[in-house]
């Protein structure tokens, strides 16, 4: 288990992309609070590149991706004050922001305007970074099997820091105290992989040294067998106490909700080549794998309805990792036009916000061009962050069953149960779970308030047997959390 998640006693976080500051201090409020979500990755705060068409796609989500400062006065997603808001917010009701950090890098292009309406042109950002503050000579990321080309070029035309300077390892560091003084509470360092351990590493124990309670940080190094730079290379960084995303967890789950055989899943796991449990952040698919961006491999998205639902209920109740729940707008998938479109906005480019203009609860699940799909509030992705607090206690995987095919159940001791039907006919079958004898609320089908269940209620008997129905490319879940008074 992970030590993060321990303390909290909240186990999952979500990827609000591209929400609007506003918009996420509403959401933690409403529903992530309540729904014991431990933390909101936000996209990333700072000043950033202003680009009104990207592949011919208005306002594309990845201007944010090309810092101009470390200025929160106006980012896509709002002011500092806005930012300040959501944070303090957030943090009453449980639920901790983790910033998108980008700090490998600043813009693309040769000049440009700013979020905020500041000029900057190559290698020179006023009053930040300007000639000697970029590796030299320029280069290119182009080979993989040489480190040095992976963390001294430049990823994508993007100006590479020079982050081996005690000046830009300060800029970076006390952007990042900042924001924990401001109470953010972990870091997703972004392109990891292309900063060297060695940098990384100077600039994560500077942070920690300077603030009272150490952030959580989670480092995103893309692993691919034969490259030069591997995940375990950031393993021992900030004392070893560093997480890391796992890409091939979403891309084996890919292997098996989308064609394979849900019966292999028994043993999941690091004996299939994924990192340590407690080194991971696990997830079903990120805002790059979900576009095709970000380098190759197959990942499961909204896109896949029900079969997207299993794996994400799957993820939140098998003991790996430190879950992502993806979130998202809209978008298509057939150019890079498409992948490259940004939020749904305003004309003039300001994102327009699923609570725009909502009071009680905001536009989701519209999976149209210009809609919010809002996985996080799919009924079993919310509802099973509440299995996997209530199962923390319980690490290992108990009375598992399959039907040799795409039919499985398994528990988590005398916390939980879980039932993952991938075929086209209903399962109901007497199980053998490890559960107190009692009446529980099944949190797929229904949702269990104040001792009540607008789904289906299941018995388990003296013996732990209970009788559970899972719907065609459905499933059902029970946990000590939900349980009938
Ligand atoms: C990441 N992780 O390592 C982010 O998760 C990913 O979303 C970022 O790429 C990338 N690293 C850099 O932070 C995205 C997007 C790229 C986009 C960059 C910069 O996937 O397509 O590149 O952000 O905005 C764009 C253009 C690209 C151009 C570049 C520089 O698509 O064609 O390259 O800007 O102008 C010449
Ligand atoms: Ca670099």
């Amino acid at each position: 288990s992970t030590a993060h998640a321990q303390a909290s006693a909240r186990t999952a976080f979500v990827h609000l992309f591209e929400w609007k500051w506003t918009d996420v201090a509403k959401e933690c409020e409403t529903y992530l609070g309540p729904k014991g979500f431990a933390g909101v990755q936000v996209s990333p705060p700072n000043e950033h590149n202003w680009v009104t068409s990207g592949n011919g796609a208005p306002y594309p989500w990845w201007m944010r991706y090309q810092p101009v400062s470390y200025n929160l006065d106006r980012s896509r997603s709002g002011t500092r004050a806005e930012f300040q808001d959501m944070v303090n917010r957030c943090n009453a009701v449980g639920v901790g922001i983790y910033v998108d950090a980008v700090i490998n890098h600043m813009s693309g292009g040769s000049s440009g305007t700013s979020s905020a309406g500041r000029s900057w042109s190559y290698h020179h950002y006023p009053g930040l970074y300007s000639g000697y503050d970029f590796h030299s000579p320029v280069c290119a990321v182009n080979n993989y099997s040489n480190a040095d080309n992976v963390q001294l070029c430049e990823l994508s035309g993007l100006q590479d820091l020079h982050t081996g300077t005690p000046y830009v390892r300060g800029k970076i560091a006390d952007y990042l105290v900042g924001l924990a003084n401001m109470g953010v509470k972990g870091f997703r360092v972004d392109a990891a992989k292309h900063i060297s351990p060695g940098d990384l590493g100077a600039i994560i124990d500077n942070v920690n040294s300077r603030v009272a309670t150490r952030p959580y940080w989670f480092l995103e190094v893309i692993g691919a067998p034969g490259e030069a730079v591997q995940p375990e290379q950031y393993f021992g960084l900030g004392g070893g106490q560093v997480n890391v995303t796992e890409f091939n967890y979403g891309k084996q789950l890919y292997g098996k909700f989308a064609n394979g055989r849900l019966a292999d899943l028994e043993t999941f796991g690091p004996t299939w080549g994924l990192m340590p449990s407690h080194k991971a952040v696990a997830f079903v698919d990120n805002h790059d794998k979900q576009r095709g961006h970000g380098g190759g491999g197959s990942y499961l998205t909204y896109h896949a309805g029900s079969t997207y639902n299993l794996a994400n209920v799957f993820m939140l109740a098998w003991p790996y990792g430190y879950p992502s729940v993806m979130s998202s707008y809209a978008f298509n998938r057939a150019s890079e036009y498409d992948t490259s479109f940004g939020p749904p906005h305003h004309s003039g480019g300001a994102t327009k916000g699923p609570w725009d203009g909502n009071v009680s609860s905001p536009a989701c699940f519209n999976q149209q061009i210009g809609g919010w799909v809002c996985e996080h509030r799919w009924r079993p992705i919310g509802n099973m962050v509440g299995f996997r607090n209530a199962t923390l206690g319980t690490w290992a995987v108990t009375d598992w069953w399959d039907n040799d095919h795409n039919q499985i159940a398994f528990g988590r001791g005398d916390k939980g149960f879980v039932v993952i039907n991938k075929e086209g006919a209903a399962l109901t079958r007497n199980f053998k779970t490890s559960l107190p004898a009692g009446r529980y609320c099944d949190v797929i089908s229904g949702d269990y308030l104040n001792g009540s269940c607008t789904g289906q209620v299941v018995t388990v008997d003296a013996g732990g047997y209970a009788t559970l129905t899972a719907p065609p490319y459905g499933a059902a879940a029970i946990h000590v959390g939900a349980r009938m008074r």
